[in-house]
């Protein structure tokens, strides 16, 4: 199906996409496939006015009653879930699973979030004082603002959106200028989860802003956007971060990473070197959790690295439609050429190389697939520290684990991590306080592909935001701490006499 059937199929018009500076370009093969407006500042400083609207409106809706407006969206992405799915394969570039993977994810956080619309719980504390009460309660906070990135371009939205949305909050969308279309289809889903919905629902709850840096500025900068959820590089976040904090907003940043598997001496190896290929190079290596250190015990570091090379040159590149392909494309040409600078840089760093070669130029000139790279390095050098969004994997080797986890933490990010062994006292120290300082650590499972159900996200320059599951609702709400006094007098807190 081509990206025009699978948009009207998603009951997104044509029109929506046919003109417009920011083109959508398909990875596969480069051929355009839309064009959308750069909507600017105004259009989005409009487009927070009315969500914050809607907002006033939508916070007065019971919770559990929003949550069906959420089971609604998850029942349109269960009944559209192959449509969207290949339209994310053809906007991104990921393999059909992946992009079907990529839309399970938003039903799961769809269902997760139904629940969740029940158990918006606050606490009871015991006051110091008697015939009083303390408790807490969690309100909305108003207009949420989404950036998202290329990679993950519809889940990582309703990630963010299926909890702001329960919480009571309205939300604002600035999808990459890489993938406006899945972001154009997401939005025709959801408003037939809303026609379907009802009259309580406000106009311009969750709006769609498609645009290049300025627009997202603007919502950014917006004083009506109380919490402003960005995914995207370190240097974006740099960026977003301040300008947030300058107005008193809040943040919650997804940036880069660069995760490290460490494999002891004890490890299954046949796990391990599964677990391994498919967070390096799976996704092309696009994912903020993607593998790109190994981490590996001296004694089982020349088996491992040639069991690696193995599986790195049998993997099948190529169209990711076709069953069997394992790599996609990288996204664009800038993606490739990053991939080349890490590489040359990594060879003047004593690093030695296989694959990372362009291939299939021939028969694709407009777009760019690449042998995924497995780079021997002598020791965590500075490319190596770095986050290149590309399916490069850096091996290490360690003697000691106390090495190996102080090699892990030894760069500037800190989302995942994972540890193969099967030493208990070693797995329970890597997840220890003294063991990964990331905010994902694993045993016996790779650092990428993380289900809902738990707290997303990472330490130091990965940001510190949470979402998707456990208690990452909270970053959505504001907490209202409430005393009532039931009784006749008025006692003062700490024993403080004030009679008048
Ligand atoms: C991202 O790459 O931005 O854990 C998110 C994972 C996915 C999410 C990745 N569930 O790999």
């Amino acid at each position: 199906m081509t990206a025009k059937d699978l948009l009207d199929a998603l009951g997104v018009p044509a029109a929506a996409y046919a003109t417009g500076d920011i083109a959508a370009r398909s990875p596969i093969d480069g051929t355009p496939i839309g064009q959308v407006p750069d909507a600017g500042p105004q259009a989005m400083a409009d487009a927070v006015e009315r969500a914050h609207a809607a907002f006033t409106h939508w916070r007065n809706v019971p919770a559990p009653r929003r949550g069906e407006l959420v089971r609604l969206f998850g029942e349109e992405l269960r009944a559209h879930k192959s449509r969207l799915a290949a339209l994310v394969t053809l906007e991104a570039g990921k393999i059909s699973s992946e992009g079907a993977g990529e839309v399970q994810e938003m039903i799961d956080i769809c269902d997760f979030a139904v629940g969740l619309s029940r158990q918006l719980y606050g606490l009871t504390i015991a006051s110091e004082r008697p015939g009083h009460r303390m408790m807490e309660q969690w309100h909305p906070l108003g207009v949420v603002g989404v950036i998202s990135a290329f990679n993950f371009p519809v889940a990582v939205w309703a990630w963010n959106a299926a909890l702001a949305l329960v919480c009571g909050n309205a939300v604002v969308w600035k999808p990459s200028e890489k993938t406006p279309l899945t972001a154009l289809a997401t939005q025709a889903l959801f408003e037939r989860a809303l026609t379907r919905f009802g009259q309580d629902a406000p106009a311009h709850l969750c709006q769609v802003v498609n645009g290049r840096a300025a627009t997202g500025q603007a919502l950014v900068d917006h004083p009506q956007v109380a919490l402003l959820s960005a995914t995207g590089s370190t240097r974006m976040g740099r960026a977003v971060g301040p300008r947030v904090a300058a107005r008193f907003g809040r943040c919650l940043l997804e940036l880069g990473g660069n995760n490290a598997i460490i494999v002891a001496p004890s490890a299954d190896l046949d796990l391990a070197v599964r677990g391994i290929v498919f967070g390096a190079y799976g996704t092309a290596g696009q994912r903020c959790t993607t593998t790109r250190r190994v981490i590996a015990h001296a004694s089982i570091h020349d088996e491992l690295v040639a069991r690696l090379e193995r599986a790195r040159a049998s993997l099948k590149i190529g169209d990711p439609r076709e069953t069997g392909v394992l790599i996609g494309p990288l996204v664009d040409q800038a993606a490739y050429d990053a991939m080349q600078q890490a590489l040359a840089a990594a060879r003047t760093q004593g690093g030695r190389v296989t694959g990372g070669e362009r291939v299939l130029g021939g028969a694709q000139p407009q777009a760019w697939y690449a042998a995924p790279a497995l780079v021997q390095m002598p020791a965590q050098t500075e490319v190596v520290c770095h986050e290149t969004f590309a399916p490069i994997l850096y091996t290490l080797r360690y003697e000691t684990l106390d090495e190996a986890i102080a090699l892990q933490n030894a760069v500037p990010q800190g989302l995942s991590s994972a540890i193969f062994t099967n030493d208990l006292r070693e797995a329970e120290q890597f997840l220890s306080a003294r063991g990964s300082d990331c905010g994902i650590a694993n045993v016996n499972i790779g650092t990428s592909g993380a289900e809902i159900g738990g707290a997303f996200g990472g330490e130091k320059e990965t940001g510190g935001g949470r979402e998707s599951g456990s208690d990452a609702w909270k970053a959505y709400m504001r907490r209202a701490t409430n005393t009532v006094n039931y009784s006749r007098e008025l006692p003062l807190a700490q024993g403080v006499k004030f009679d008048v």
